[in-house]
């Protein structure tokens, strides 16, 4: 077996705490939502059973209105800042008290799509609990029937400093009776890959307000310090709509269908709100103001993910596409490195990301935008070859950044090596 294949497998099982895999040791000790997805797909590469029990113990943290949480908290520990004190969840098991981009339903849906009838039983179990959480993101952040799904948090965008935000966290004041707080991540890497303390007291700020108002939804949404529509969220969410549509098909679970598709409809018609004419792209955008940002993301190129936009918007995505590949030795770059905030080393102001890079590769082929697509799967595979597991890479120099033996940066080498190993699992 290829060393960086196995060497991806042992990340997986070295991050597995028994039922669940952290991102990495120590600067994430937690389960997170949208990893734990990505997570079973690297998974169901090389052990079908633990990538299921991956997103059964991430749906045993569901709350009861559906809302599957961004962290969940089994164990305190001081290596990461807020943890489940903070949050103050008061469920079980502890957790924190927003949402991540929904990539759920798609990931049950390729399991379910090329695996057994066992996949397709432990999907059918499951697949009410999928209904709930795809319900509450179109009841809960999208309440006025818009079709355009509101992020209440930066951190539920899972694009924490993106420059995308830089115009909604402008508004959030930080109250003066906010606790002061010793941030975890910045002992763990380097602080010029990590939000800054700014944009941290921001953060701290809503989730002070959340707690305040006993993480209201509709208050949030009508009152809350921070309300911006995401097309990365808007796009996953859509994209797994849909997936979740062929799902029910599969399953034959007729009574689904017709709220899936009002969904799909819905979820469909907002995208155009998302379309920047100045920028001639995908941009994410105050829910409050209609001020759009100004900058191409790795999130906008999920129009090809989620199947949007005319031909001529689709064109000009794929110019924008092309052009900044161009700039940049490794595809695909969370922020346009033509515009005056890229970083290429901070966080989600310039850094590649596999995960993103796997979603948008997908798009582009089934766009039939083949020759992008290639240059995205290659770029990947090239950054993990040379730089290893990491949580995120510089997209001009290649270099590692964040985290090391990074669980969603294996699970997609995996994934996009099309690892089918499934056979040697009793001899590892
Ligand atoms: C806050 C775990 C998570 C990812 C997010 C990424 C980062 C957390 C943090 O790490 O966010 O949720 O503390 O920085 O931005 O996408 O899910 O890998």
């Amino acid at each position: 077996m290829n060393k960086m294949i196995e060497e991806a497998i042992n990340v997986l099982k070295e991050n597995d705490r028994g039922g669940y895999t952290v991102p990495t040791s120590r600067l994430y000790p937690f389960q997170w939502n949208w990893d734990s997805g990505f997570t079973a797909l690297g998974l169901w590469r090389f052990n079908k059973w633990r990538a299921w029990l991956e997103i059964i113990s991430l749906l045993d943290a569901q709350w009861e209105n559906g809302m599957i949480p961004h962290i969940v908290f089994r164990q305190n520990d001081p290596d990461y800042y807020p943890g489940p004190d903070i949050w103050n969840s008061n469920n079980e098991p502890p957790s924190s008290c927003l949402s991540q981009p929904p990539v759920l339903s798609s990931v049950v849906w390729q399991m379910v799509d090329k695996g057994t009838p066992y996949d397709a039983r432990k999907a059918k179990e499951i697949f009410s609990r999928l209904m709930a959480s795809h319900r509450w993101f179109m009841d809960s952040r999208d309440p006025v029937n818009k079709g355009v799904i509101a992020a209440i948090h930066p951190w539920e965008t899972g694009r924490d400093n993106c420059p995308d935000w830089d115009m909604g966290l402008k508004n959030v004041e930080v109250p003066k009776e906010l606790e002061s707080y010793a941030r975890r991540d910045i002992i763990h890497v380097d602080t010029e890959q990590r939000p800054t303390k700014v944009e941290y007291d921001k953060y701290m700020s809503i989730v002070h307000f959340g707690k305040k108002v006993g993480w209201n939804d509709n208050v949030i949404y009508n009152e809350g310090p921070f309300l911006m529509a995401d097309p990365g969220i808007q796009f996953i969410l859509l994209r797994a709509t849909k997936d979740l549509l062929r799902l029910a098909h599969h399953l034959r679970m007729n009574a689904a269908l017709d709220e899936i598709n009002n969904w799909i409809e819905k979820l469909t018609k907002g995208s155009a709100w998302l379309w920047n004419e100045t920028v001639g792209g995908f941009c994410a955008r105050d829910m409050r103001t209609g001020k759009f940002s100004d900058g191409i993301t790795n999130a906008s190129m999920l129009c090809f993910y989620a199947h949007v936009g005319d031909n001529l918007q689709r064109e000009k995505m794929a110019t924008h596409c092309e052009r900044i590949l161009k700039k940049c030795k490794y595809a695909f770059p969370s922020w346009d490195p033509e515009h005056k905030c890229f970083n290429k080393i901070r966080y989600w102001r310039g850094p590649v990301w596999l995960i993103m890079n796997y979603m948008i590769e997908k798009g582009l082929n089934e766009m039939g935008y083949d020759k992008l697509a290639q240059r995205i799967a290659d770029d990947s595979k090239k950054l993990v070859n040379t730089a290893g597991m990491a949580e995120y890479f510089d997209p001009i120099e290649g270099s590692p950044l964040g985290g090391a033996n990074f669980s969603w940066t294996a699970a997609i080498y995996l994934e996009m090596n099309s690892v089918d190993i499934s056979k040697n699992i009793t001899e590892n």
